[in-house]
């Protein structure tokens, strides 16, 4: 199956480009465009693991390793298509609009899970793989409503093992929705490995069974991701159905901060991957191959960033804590009465009553 589904790739390890089809659209504003936007993502992601780290935020997932991945998917959208993340799409969800105040939804706050006007991109789902049929499900309706907006839904390996994966496929597939599937292989759900997960060799080929097209890219190229993602958008766009794209590529931490990685693979090993592969030396080794690499720039950038995200975390730090109303008064229009007892046994209970 590997060899039906090939690895594709534009960008190799040294930052040679391999398969020239795309040269024409490399240009120096494209390049800038991504160099900026994977290192921000990357100092964001380190800043967000250091505070939790200080007790400054709860609970975080990071997605170092992941920025091509998420990056180049989500540059490739248009301004009004629909988003639906996961925990660990930080960088698609902030590559496409919603701001660093994403870091307060890990402190609770229901701020950090709003996008900006306009823009339509979902909270981030925190149960694997539902928001999947939920993607098809607005894809369907773009469809109906004879909209060009295309529909792209981010999920882990792990997810695909869920029945709402199979039911989002499905349903996506016979109504031809306009969606775009983007998996993100990180080769591990929590502590599972995929090869415990799952007896097929790929993700991609899962596409197979609901006869959409499925391709397997080199997650950690952001050429690959962005062009390949811009390919099946246009397809959706043009009434030519969903499709799956499989983004190899590896995490670097752990799946939340609250977990271990060593104590379920080799992390020395690791390490050596992460030097052949880091998606973000490759674009500079690119950057420096091809004569797109400026250093001051370079600086400069780093610079605005660091006050950028700084900035973010004023805000952060100025924020009320969590409001436990919030979990309650956003389900419904009008409270259910189950919902209603659940809220005041809770209230009841941080007052420190039975
Ligand atoms: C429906 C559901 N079942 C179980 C969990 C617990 N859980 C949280 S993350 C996770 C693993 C997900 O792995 P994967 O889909 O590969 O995504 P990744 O975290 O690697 O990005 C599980 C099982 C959950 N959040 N939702």
């Amino acid at each position: 199956m590997q060899e039906e589904f090939p690895m594709i790739q534009i960008m190799d390890q040294n930052g040679k480009i391999t398969d020239t089809s795309y040269i024409d659209q490399i240009d120096k504003s494209l390049v800038q465009q991504f160099y900026r936007q994977l290192i921000c993502m990357r100092a964001f992601d380190q800043k967000a693991i250091n505070l939790q780290r200080q007790g400054r935020l709860g609970t975080y997932p990071g997605f170092e390793g992941q920025e091509a991945a998420q990056v180049g998917s989500a540059l490739a959208l248009e301004e009004d298509d629909w988003m639906l993340p996961t925990y660990r799409d930080h960088a698609a969800s902030i590559t496409f609009g919603k701001s660093y105040n994403i870091l307060s939804s890990w402190n609770g706050r229901v701020e950090g899970n709003l996008p900006p006007k306009g823009k339509n991109i979902l909270p981030p789902s925190v149960p694997i793989a539902t928001q999947l049929p939920i993607a098809a499900g607005i894809a369907m309706a773009n469809k109906y409503k004879n909209s060009s907006q295309a529909v792209i839904a981010y999920f882990g390996d792990g997810a695909t093992s869920e029945g709402d994966f199979h039911e989002g496929l499905n349903f996506a597939s016979v109504f031809q929705a306009p969606v775009v599937f983007f998996n993100q292989n990180n080769q591990y759900a929590i502590s599972t490995p995929i090869w415990k997960q799952m007896h097929s060799e790929t993700i991609a080929q899962k596409s197979i069974a609901y006869e959409i097209p499925g391709i397997r890219i080199d997650g950690n190229d952001i050429f690959a991701a962005y062009f390949e993602t811009k390919k099946a958008l246009e397809r959706a766009r043009n009434g030519e159905g969903p499709s799956l794209i499989e983004a190899v590529t590896w995490r670097y931490g752990a799946h939340t901060t609250a977990d271990d990685p060593t104590k379920y693979r080799n992390q020395k090993e690791e390490n050596e991957k992460r030097r052949q592969n880091d998606p973000v030396t490759r674009l500079e080794r690119f950057m420096k191959a091809y004569g797109f690499w400026d250093e001051k720039l370079a600086e400069q950038i780093k610079g605005e960033i660091k006050e950028e995200i700084d900035g973010a975390v004023k805000v952060l730090e100025t924020m009320p804590p969590a409001n436990v109303n919030d979990i309650y008064d956003y389900m419904f229009e009008k409270p259910t009465w189950t919902l209603e007892q659940q809220k005041e046994e809770y209230i009841n209970h941080l007052r420190g009553e039975r």
